[in-house]
């Protein structure tokens, strides 16, 4: 059996469009009424998949949800009359950000030897609040094999909860037992704190994780403040290694010693504001990357274009490559995700199984990758204009893209 880390990137819908539902995602709020590219965010995000299995990892995907949703419209009895943001609410194609899908406990952390997985209730952004049994019918689906993994009910609506994007997980190897650290926000500050202290404990306990092998951490509210809504933009973990701003947790050095405690082989990799400060860190989304373990070992992280800045590249320059934990940069093209606020990172579920175990229908190799690229080409819109969201032509052209797309995956379940 070959225990890996399987990352599962949301394909992106054909319904992307910037309505600017996210208070405190400073890009979503900055793009909103921007004119978006479905068809080239979905071949973006294609090629990043397409550019990790290149590097010999192993990927997956999860499917857009139905949009616009039928449910939620008839649920709120929209008619001519209703908010227009709660009309973009049904089109949102945020599913594609599956770091907020779940939060998923390997089957070496948690009490019954299963891999765990939790939908993300993200009740915080009614745009976001109504993914979670869509998304959970498709894990359903996609780990349906009940000898290996458990997928629950989301925590209660009364806690946000935002799934991975405030979760880490060290470890020696992915297939190791872990400690799993989940980090939450305090509200009261001038944006929303998405994640709940009480989601987090609620998710752990849940997933019978070891109290002894498990962190909680508060998140810094000047970040949240200054535009990191989830704990991945200003922080991500791999193995022995967290790659870290220097202001992402309420005490930092607090933060460092309480992981420490519980996994003494820590190695943090820490950007100090006086190189990067807070605000070009949420400008760029450079902690926002993917920090992957290569075949040979090594780790290199996924960074987005707009990370190249020269205060990034300087820092990398000292601080990336030889014998630094982190051998190299690479930088990729998801822009029309990154203007809704979702770089590399927020774009992929990380799973670790083995891949015989999972659901092959959402496994991907070349042949499966250009099937679905072909798809995206012949049927996803090319634009959206914000006005027209909620038009009824564009709705069918949205809902008959996504079906084409079910249909050359076999996947009727989920239509
Ligand atoms: O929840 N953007 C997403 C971005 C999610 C990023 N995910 C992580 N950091 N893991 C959000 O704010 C914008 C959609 C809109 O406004 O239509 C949006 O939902």
């Amino acid at each position: 059996m070959a225990i890996v880390e399987i990352n599962f990137d949301g394909l992106v819908g054909p319904s992307h469009n910037y309505a600017g539902l996210s208070l405190g995602n400073l890009a979503a709020t900055k793009s909103a009424g921007n004119t978006s590219y479905p068809r080239a965010a979905a071949l973006q995000g294609l090629e990043k998949v397409q550019a990790n299995r290149a590097r010999g990892l192993q990927q997956g995907f999860l499917l857009p949800l139905p949009r616009p949703n039928s449910k939620f419209l008839s649920a709120i009895a929209a008619d001519d009359t209703t908010d227009k943001a709660l009309i973009a609410a049904a089109w949102s194609a945020s599913s594609m950000w599956t770091a907020n899908a779940a939060t998923v406990s390997p089957a070496a952390d948690t009490a019954d030897g299963k891999c765990h997985l939790t939908p993300a209730n993200l009740v915080t952004m009614p745009h976001r609040g109504q993914e979670w049994t869509d998304t959970q019918a498709q894990l359903k689906v996609a780990f349906a094999n009940g000898d290996h993994f458990a997928v629950h009910d989301a925590i209660p609506a009364s806690f946000g909860d935002e799934g991975a994007a405030n979760h880490m997980r060290f470890c020696s190897g992915h297939d190791a037992p872990g400690v799993e650290a989940f980090v939450y926000g305090r509200t009261g500050g001038k944006f929303p704190a998405r994640q709940h202290e009480q989601a987090s404990r609620a998710v752990a306990r849940m997933h019978g994780l070891e109290p002894d092998r498990t962190v909680f951490i508060e998140q810094n509210p000047e970040a949240i403040a200054a535009g990191a809504f989830h704990n991945d933009v200003v922080a991500v973990a791999n193995e022995k290694v967290l790659f870290t701003h220097d202001q992402a947790f309420a005490d930092q050095q607090g933060a460092y010693d309480a992981i420490r405690a519980k996994f003494p082989q820590l190695q943090v990799v820490e950007v100090p504001a006086s190189a990067v400060s807070l605000s070009e860190a949420i400008t760029t989304y450079l902690f926002n990357s993917q920090l992957l373990t290569l075949p040979d070992g090594a780790m290199e992280l996924i960074a987005p274009l707009e990370a190249k800045t020269d205060a990034v590249q300087s820092w990398a320059a000292a601080n990336i490559g030889g014998n630094q934990p982190i051998r190299a940069i690479n930088f990729v093209d998801v822009r029309q995700s990154m203007a809704n606020g979702g770089g590399p990172a927020c774009l992929r579920l990380r799973v670790v199984a083995d891949p015989a175990t999972v659901d092959p229908r959402f496994l991907l190799d070349d042949a499966k990758a250009e099937m679905i690229g072909n798809v995206i080409s012949e049927h996803w819109p090319e634009t959206i204009e914000t006005a027209k969201v909620g038009d009824e032509a564009l709705a069918k052209r949205v809902i008959a893209a996504r079906h084409a797309l079910l249909t050359a995956l076999e996947l009727p379940e989920l239509s």
